[in-house]
This record gives C-alpha cells, structure tokens and sequence, in this order.
C-alpha cells in the first residue's frame, strides 16, 4: 500500500490594530471571515498588531488594556485559542527583526505611492513621523516571518498586501525560494463598509462615534446610529453603490451579516420605506453582535485567563517566527551564530 503523503498545513495571517474599539467594518470586512479555513488544511494565526498602533500616539494604559479586549474579541469572535494562535505582536521579536531586513529591500518610492501614509498624514500632520511612512514594510514582516499562504483583510489593505508580494518576490529573486508569496482574501460582500455619516468613506475607528457602529455598542446605541444613518432623498431600495452609496452600505450589511448579495437584501425590502430597511439592517447586526458582547463580556471579568492565553501563543510563535528569521538571517549573510 502506498503511504499518504501528509501535506503541510497552509498558514492565514491576519492582524487588527488596538488603537480604538473595533467597529462593524472591522468585523465584516476582516474579523467574521477568520473562522473560514477549515482546521484540517489551515494553521492560522491572528495578531493584536500593537507595534502597528504606536504609529500615532496612543495613551500606555488604555493601549495595553484594548490589547487584552482586542484578544478578548478574537476569543469571542469563536476563534478557539486551543486551535489559532492568538498572540501580541511585540511579545515576538522576529517581527520588528525582520522588518530591518525587509526595510533594506523597500524602495521609499513604493511605500511613497501608499494611500493608507497620505490620508494618515493628513490626519496626524502634527505627527508624521518614521513609523507612519514604513508601516506596511512592518505589515509584510509579520505576513512574511510565518511562511503565509492566506492573508483574510478588508478592500483598504490590498496596497499594503500586493507590497508585501512583492517584497518577497524580490528576495526570493535574489537568495532563492525563501519566502511564500501570499494572496489575500477579501469578501465577497462588505470587504469596505462605509460610513454612516459619509457612505462615500470609509467607515473607520478613528472618526467621531456616530459614523460608526462599535461592536460593543449597546442595543439602544446600535439603533439610535442605524436610525440617524445617511440615506439620500429619493425612497428607492436599491443597489446602486454610486448614485445611492447610503443605501447601499446599508444593503452591503445586511447581505454581509445574512449572507446574501446586497440585490437580493434589496429585492426582500422592495416597496417598502427607508424605516424598514434600518429596522432591518438593525435586527441583523443586533442578532450578530449580542453573542459576542456576552461572551466578550464574560472573558473580561476573566482577564487571568485572556493573558494566559496571550502568554501561551506568543511562545508558539515565537518559535515559528525564530525558525524563519535565522533562515533569513543565513540568506543575507549576518554572522554565524554559536551554539551556546
Ligand atoms: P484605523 O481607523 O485606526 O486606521 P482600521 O480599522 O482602518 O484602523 P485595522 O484595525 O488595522 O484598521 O483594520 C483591521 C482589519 O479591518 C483590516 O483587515 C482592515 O482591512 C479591516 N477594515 C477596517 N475598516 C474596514 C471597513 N470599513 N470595511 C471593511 N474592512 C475594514
Ligand atoms: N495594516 C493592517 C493591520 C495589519 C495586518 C497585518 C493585516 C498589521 N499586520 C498582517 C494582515 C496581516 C490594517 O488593517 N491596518
């Protein structure tokens, strides 16, 4: 009989920065679609990226607690911490390691062309500093020190991805086959959630609070921000992201969280006014959010546990990352290490 040959699990990486309370666009755009790899084929890993959130100035003590909420939401999210390796970013030094190296194959051209360092620029012109400008040669590091396949993020992060590709193209044309050149995997729906206030934007954590909808925003706040949602004048339910980007967010999230597409979200809600269908995109992010506020509720008054589950992650991988980083390390020729 012939031996099965047992291939290597395939590895997804993601990360989300602790530099707010998550949002809706967090969850669908990112977060939600973690728990899609089947663990027979998949090893994942899923990163509190604080080491990325200090590129604008964050307060010690509230960073370090959203970094335990932040691992409290993965956990709560359904991610098993028995089977994903849940972990800090600065608890593993390989990163900030590799990201020197990845540093010296990065043209200032091409981190010149991110549009993520433009708009933060203009958002933090008081703080334009190092960090800001080489964040996404940090975002490849981290991608790249664990050989990863899979890369599950929103619509926004493709730049930073396809330099992370081609980061790694770059090195293996040069030393041979060391890096794995990752894909990233976006939604199908709801891969760039809106704003409420400004659907022709991005909704994100940093802008003020009616914009968004946190994800542990109480019932009666979900609505309220649902109700107070821009819409446009005309009374149409329809799918049309360009002429009627207000209701199409809100068809976005309802197929989003129902899994349908936002025509058929549409077709459901016809005839009927604007107040149905923000009853309706309430109901859903309700019914999808309160599971994860009780568990995320429940963890938090066990942080013992959040932190030991931190602890224990960081040493897997951290010997992960150390295995890739000394193979780099030989690649480029640093000096040969002894054996004690
Ligand atoms: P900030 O607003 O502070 O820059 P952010 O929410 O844009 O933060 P992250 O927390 O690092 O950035 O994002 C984590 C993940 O969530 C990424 O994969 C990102 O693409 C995704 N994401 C963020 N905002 C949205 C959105 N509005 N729609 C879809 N996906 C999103
Ligand atoms: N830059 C990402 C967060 C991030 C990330 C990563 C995502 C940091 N490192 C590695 C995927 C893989 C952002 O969403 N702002």
């Amino acid at each position: 009989m012939e031996t099965p040959i047992i291939q290597p699990k395939k590895i997804v990486y993601s990360g989300i920065q602790p530099s707010g309370t998550l949002t809706l666009g967090n969850y669908i755009g990112a977060l939600r679609n973690f728990n899609r790899f089947p663990e027979d084929e998949y090893q994942c890993l899923y990163c509190v990226v604080d080491m990325h959130a200090i590129t604008v100035r964050q307060d010690p003590a509230a960073l370090r607690k959203r970094c335990l909420e932040l691992a409290g939401i993965y956990i709560a999210s359904g991610l098993d911490p028995k089977k994903n390796v849940l972990y800090c970013q600065s608890h593993v030094s390989g990163h900030a390691e590799l990201m020197w190296i990845l540093n010296c194959f990065t043209y200032m051209g091409e981190l010149n062309r991110m549009t993520q360092f433009k708009d933060k620029s203009a958002k933090h012109a008081d703080n334009i500093n190092a960090g800001l400008f080489t964040y996404p040669v940090l975002m490849a590091a981290d991608i790249l020190l664990f050989n990863t396949s899979v890369v599950p993020i929103g619509a926004d992060q493709k730049q930073h991805l396809e330099l992370a590709r081609d980061i790694a193209q770059r090195f293996n044309g040069i030393y041979g086959d060391v890096f794995t050149v990752p894909e990233g995997r976006f939604g199908k729906v709801g891969a760039r959630v809106m704003s409420l206030q400004e659907p022709t934007r991005k909704m994100s954590k940093s802008d003020p609070e009616d914009t968004y909808i946190a994800l542990l925003d109480p019932p009666d706040v979900i609505r309220r921000k649902i109700k107070r949602a821009v819409t446009d004048s005309d009374a149409e339910i329809r799918f049309d992201p360009e002429n009627k980007p207000g209701v199409s967010n809100l068809l976005s999230i309802i197929a989003a969280l129902t899994d349908q597409t936002p025509e058929q979200a549409a077709a459901e809600l016809q005839g009927q006014g604007y107040g149905k269908l923000k009853e309706r995109v309430t109901d859903c992010v309700i019914a999808t959010l309160e599971p994860l506020q009780s568990e995320h509720k429940r963890l938090m008054a066990d942080k013992g546990y959040v932190q030991g589950i931190l602890d224990e992650n960081a040493e897997i991988a951290n010997r992960m990352a150390t295995k890739m980083l000394r193979k780099v390390q030989r690649k480029v020729g640093f000096a040969e290490r002894g054996r004690r």
